[in-house]
């Protein structure tokens, strides 16, 4: 008798007619022949779907070129299918399961004919967690393949772990021929389903990723009691030897991952990286909240990447591992044969090939590499991996950060009063827009607790939820938001941020354990005079009063864009969010003092 997950490859071949179906075991030899076939078969338009990079400099590190119009997440195909419109809500493209299922039957049929469909079994958290979710995706491209091994548990024992069960996440992608206008991801969380044509790139065909990490499994958060988040996990080492864990919130390539494995100028903390993108948090036994990472790799942005933003990534790609590397979409280096990008260490080479294999000019003034070009690489390269990253129980949270990108308003750290005060933080979150979506780059939205792109379910019911968990914890950890980004007149960031960002987070593990004083500010608690770390920080002084300033008459118009942006969630909106709007907003027209 055929098993559940044999019948639904079944079904899935007959649709798409590949050649040959492949089940992939997740082992080295067999990672060994895809990278092959990738190098020598396979082709995206011109390119090898793989090259091989100087593996003495950069071990098993291998360059993939996209499809030129493929480099980012394309939020604007990318729907969520509740049969209820209402439950997915005013923040994200619907369509109804029925239309959708027939509009990709249609774009899908016959798509691998010729090619092979490659069928991944993997975990997302550790296999034996109780927070973890078997799944199947099923895909045409070994770049695919490749890089879910990476970012996944992947492999044979997850087979065995669902048997004859029915109950795993279904992922099922084909690049098409790449066309835009046949593009689209698809997601079906009354079913665990996600579908996605005509795209490689990373958030759009790594379905195990954004595509089921949060918006599918925030959506069984909500009906299960617990967050899919698109968070930083982290922990911060004392001398004592004692570790605070928190979250951290951000938008794409804001720095999540820099903050992650941040080298601290302070000598007294070591940083311990558990995650850079999502974070399950689960309510534990003892009533506190448990973060596990569900990925097993990282997925960042290389340009802006060097010994000095981040030198324990820089660690992580230079490390030799069970697994490769995969360089997509950055510029080549032609006379070592090296990887290179915008921000790396060392002088400008003498000969690039841009990201699409072109020999850059750079009297062009174009970019070499692709803004948003990526690594994907293990997380057992890194050298900063917290030993906790494989306990299933996860870890527990002392404090969550909401962080964004915000040139203006927003100070560098602030506490909440309370949970609910500071699920009003998360929901009043803007951000500078950046090159990991399609679309202007630069531009403010907002971004509610960096979620806005990846939310599967009515962002209303979202902040409810946020406030109901607060609700079963006797004792929720604090809330903050940060923003690094802070510029002065001339446009200068006010904050050096990377290593120095270890004093925000000390200050927030001082006030956690009662060690710091604040003071109130209608956003909330900031930093009272001398309690914030700044021994050895090199800065003019003048930043850090411009850092912390709140500016009330600059509000007026912010305000007004929050407002509007929570009216469009109606009577979904839980009234302790427009409860602490008003009150923000009265007391910034009062000058500060309390209403
Ligand atoms: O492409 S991903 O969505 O995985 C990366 C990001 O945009 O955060
Ligand atoms: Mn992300």
């Amino acid at each position: 008798m055929a098993t559940a997950i044999e019948k639904w490859v079944d079904e899935q071949a007959r649709l798409y007619e590949p050649k040959h179906v492949y089940w992939c075991d997740g082992s080295e030899g067999e990672a060994h022949r895809l990278m092959e076939m990738g190098m020598r078969e396979e082709r995206i338009g011109q390119h090898e779907v793989f090259c091989e990079l100087n593996q003495k400099l950069w071990p098993k590190a291998y360059l993939h070129r996209s499809h030129p119009t493929d480099v980012a997440r394309t939020e604007h195909l990318t729907y969520v299918c509740h049969s209820d419109r209402e439950a997915t809500g005013p923040t994200n493209n619907w369509m109804h399961p029925r239309e959708a299922k027939e509009l990709m039957t249609r774009l899908s049929r016959g798509a691998m004919r010729g090619k092979t469909m490659y069928v991944l079994p993997y975990m997302m958290g550790h296999p034996d967690s109780p927070y973890a979710k078997a799944c199947v995706q099923v895909t045409d491209v070994s770049y695919v393949a490749v890089s879910m091994r990476i970012m996944t548990r992947l492999g044979k024992p997850i087979l065995k772990k669902i048997g004859k069960s029915e109950n795993f996440v279904k992922g099922i992608h084909s690049v098409g021929d790449f066309d835009p206008a046949k593009r689209f991801i698809m997601h079906f969380p009354e079913e665990s389903l996600v579908w996605s044509v005509g795209s490689g790139y990373g958030g759009n065909a790594l379905l195990g990723k954004k595509c089921f990490s949060l918006r599918i499994a925030s959506w069984l958060g909500y009906k299960q009691g617990w967050l899919a988040e698109h968070m930083v996990i982290m922990g911060i080492e004392d001398l004592r030897g004692n570790v605070t864990y928190i979250t951290a919130a951000m938008p794409s390539a804001c720095g999540k991952t820099n903050l992650a494995m941040l080298e601290s100028a302070l000598p007294e903390y070591r940083v311990w990286t558990l995650g850079d993108d999502i974070a399950w948090l689960n309510i534990g036994p003892d009533g506190r909240l448990y973060a596990i990472n569900p990925e097993s790799g990282f997925f960042g942005v290389a340009p802006g990447t060097s010994m000095k933003t981040n030198p324990n990534m820089m660690r992580t790609l230079k490390t030799s591992n069970f697994y490769p590397t995969l360089f997509t979409n950055v510029a080549l280096k032609t006379d070592t044969n090296e990887p290179w990008w915008e921000g790396l260490d060392g002088a400008l080479p003498d000969h690039l090939l841009d990201w699409q294999g072109q020999p850059w000019d750079p009297s062009k003034m174009t970019k070499a590499a692709h803004p948003n070009s990526r690594f994907t690489v293990s997380l057992h390269n890194c050298p900063t991996l917290s030993p906790e990253y494989d306990n299933p129980q996860g870890v527990p949270i002392s404090a969550i950060i909401m962080g964004g990108r915000r040139s203006r308003l927003i100070p560098l750290v602030t506490e909440a009063f309370n949970w609910d005060h500071g699920v009003f933080m998360g929901a009043r979150m803007g951000s500078e827009t950046t090159a990991a979506a399609a679309g202007r780059v630069g531009v403010l939205r907002r971004d509610p607790m960096a979620m806005l792109p990846f939310c599967g379910y009515n962002m209303g019911d979202y902040f409810r939820h946020w406030i109901n968990i607060g609700r079963m914890m006797p004792r929720p950890p604090r809330i903050y938001a940060m923003n690094a980004f802070r510029v002065n007149e001339r446009g200068e960031f006010l904050w050096p941020g990377f290593g120095e960002n270890i004093r925000i987070l000390k200050w927030i593990i001082d006030r956690v354990n009662g060690r710091a004083g604040a003071k109130e500010t209608p956003l909330g608690l900031v930093p009272s005079a001398n309690s914030f770390p700044v021994e050895g920080l090199d800065i003019p002084r003048q930043n850090l009063s411009q850092l912390f300033e709140v500016n009330e008459g600059e509000w007026q118009e912010e305000v007004e864009e929050i407002k509007n942006f929570l009216d469009q969630f109606g009577h979904r909106l839980p009234h302790e969010i427009r409860h602490y709007c008003n009150t923000m907003a009265a007391r910034l027209q009062f000058g500060g003092r309390h209403t």
